[in-house]
């Protein structure tokens, strides 16, 4: 059972779910995502639009216990994002929200309808959420991840964390992602502990919860780095059990820094969309500053150069490929770009370059396209927004790539060879069209893009 502790018969608990001020006992809970889940039992799949609500927790649970699945939707979307993720994933109507205009019918969440109707448990193979997520070009690729998939990922973290239903998690993070949604809410619903959702992931809003007793606190490492400059919202983490870092590099500055400021090692761990988190340090083991940490129960790793295996020495830098059972099986409608990634052997090309020590860590040390940036922990495809620059008048060429940058690790300079226009048109004109982390922060003018002798844009000689 993927959520064993939302049954009618679980004991209730008066504060289960606290999304900023709103708050849902586990009687609330159940009640009204099991009065969700049969208005839409028996739909192929729903649409949340996934801002960060008790209405978005109420309408993802609600379809996990009528076994529909789900595609949660980042309500800052714009509208080539919604046509595509809807008409990809086929969903026949938005649960709770909708955005303004919805071109699919909207069946509302009550939040305080309740039934206690017993739903039983869907397949453990069939289908939970599908989550979309950037590639180099073209539009984002949806990943259909099983019930079998999410409790495999999730015991597993609680495995590495020591995560029990004696914990409280804290993070602000979006709920249509792995990080947010998958470990941020079904990771406290299935351990049966406590979930305090900030809203906005600010210092100031991590330092409270961990005053009411928050005792794991996830965040990307954007968020550590604010929390990093706020010392006095810093010391009150102190209370914590575990402080995680995830979906991006931690700089070890930052790292120091917590330390300093906390007395906590931050728990860096490694995934995917994909694949689910498959690499972590562990709450009993080393913390090792810039390394992210050992294989989680049942995964195996490898690193590859030229289709031939790599030593684990800590020095040999190759292809990282990752299998384990709370991987997905493929990408939604796209079996080239699945036979691509997802090896015959089982294994997964995850695209990133990694480093693995004799003991087991290993290091990230970067992805092999340039094309796919990491901002904020967002990761976001160059090829997207240069097709909505390009249709843009004044814009004649363009090169998006993601430049180092000490708070967002990596943000978005757009290179655009064209008529005089405003950088803040160009900015606005994405804005238009895509969700805001994907805007670029810079406009860089210049007269032609270096080019190989086939025409192809460098990039590396950019930035
Ligand atoms: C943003 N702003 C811009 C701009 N972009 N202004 C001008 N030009 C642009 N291009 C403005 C915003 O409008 C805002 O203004 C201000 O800059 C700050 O933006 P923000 O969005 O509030 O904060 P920011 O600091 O940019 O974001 C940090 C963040 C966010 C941490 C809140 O990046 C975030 O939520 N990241 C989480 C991503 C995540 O969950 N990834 C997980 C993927 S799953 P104003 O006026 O409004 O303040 C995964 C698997 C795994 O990776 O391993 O977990
Ligand atoms: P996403 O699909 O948004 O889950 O992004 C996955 C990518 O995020 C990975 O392929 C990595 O490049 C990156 N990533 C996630 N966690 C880490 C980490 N701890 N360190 C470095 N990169 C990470």
């Amino acid at each position: 059972m993927l959520l064993p502790t939302l049954t009618p018969t679980a004991p209730d608990d008066p504060a289960v779910i606290r999304v900023g001020d709103d708050e849902l006992s586990r009687e609330d809970l159940v009640g009204a995502a099991t009065a969700v889940a049969e208005r839409i039992a028996g739909a192929r799949t729903v649409a949340v639009l996934a801002t960060p609500t008790v209405e978005t927790v109420l309408a993802v649970v609600g379809a996990l216990i009528a076994g529909v699945p789900v595609v949660p939707v980042p309500p800052d979307s714009g509208p080539r994002e919604f046509e595509h993720i809807l008409a990809d994933s086929g969903a026949q109507a938005w649960l709770g929200q909708a955005p303004a205009d919805p071109t699919l019918p909207v069946v509302p969440v009550r939040r305080y309808a309740k039934s206690w109707h017993r739903h039983p448990e869907p397949h453990a193979d069939s289908t939970a959420l599908i989550l979309y997520t950037s590639g180099t070009t073209g539009l984002p690729k949806g990943v259909p991840i099983t019930r079998q998939s999410i409790a495999e990922g999730l015991d597993a973290l609680a495995d590495a964390w020591l995560w029990t239903a004696d914990d409280t998690l804290a993070h602000g993070l979006p709920l249509f992602h792995v990080h947010g949604l998958i470990l941020g809410v079904l990771g406290p619903l299935r351990r049966g502990g406590r979930l305090i959702h900030t809203v906005t992931p600010t210092a100031d809003a991590y330092a409270a919860a961990a005053g009411s007793g928050a005792s794991m606190l996830f965040g990307v490492p954007t968020v550590w780095n604010r929390v990093a400059a706020e010392p006095a919202a810093a010391h009150t983490l102190s209370a914590a059990r575990v402080l995680v870092s995830g979906s991006a590099p931690l700089p070890v500055p930052v790292f120091d820094r917590i330390r300093e400021l906390t007395g906590h090692q931050i728990v860096e761990r490694y995934g995917m969309t994909e694949t689910l988190i498959t690499v972590s340090t562990r709450v009993d083991g080393e913390r090792r500053p810039g390394w992210v940490g050992s294989p989680l129960a049942g995964v195996e790793t490898r690193l590859v150069e030229n289709g031939e295996p790599l030593p684990h020495d800590g020095e040999s830098v190759g292809d990282l490929h990752v299998r384990g059972p709370m991987m997905a099986s493929g990408y939604l409608n796209r079996p080239d770009a699945t036979a691509e990634s997802w090896l015959p052997d089982g294994f997964f090309a995850t695209g990133d370059v990694a480093v693995i020590g004799a003991d087991g860590m290993h290091r990230i040390v970067g992805r092999r396209a340039t094309d796919l940036i990491k901002s904020g922990g967002f990761r976001i495809g160059a090829g997207e927004i240069e097709t909505v620059l390009l249709a843009h008048p004044a814009v004649r060429e363009v090169a998006v790539i993601g430049v180092p940058d000490d708070y967002l690790g990596q943000r978005i300079v757009a290179y655009v060879v064209g008529d005089e226009v405003a950088d803040t048109e160009l900015i606005e004109f994405v804005a238009g069209e895509l969700s805001n982390h994907k805007r670029p922060r810079e406009i860089r003018f210049v007269e032609s893009l270096p080019r190989n002798a086939m025409g192809k844009v460098q990039k590396k000689l950019l930035g």
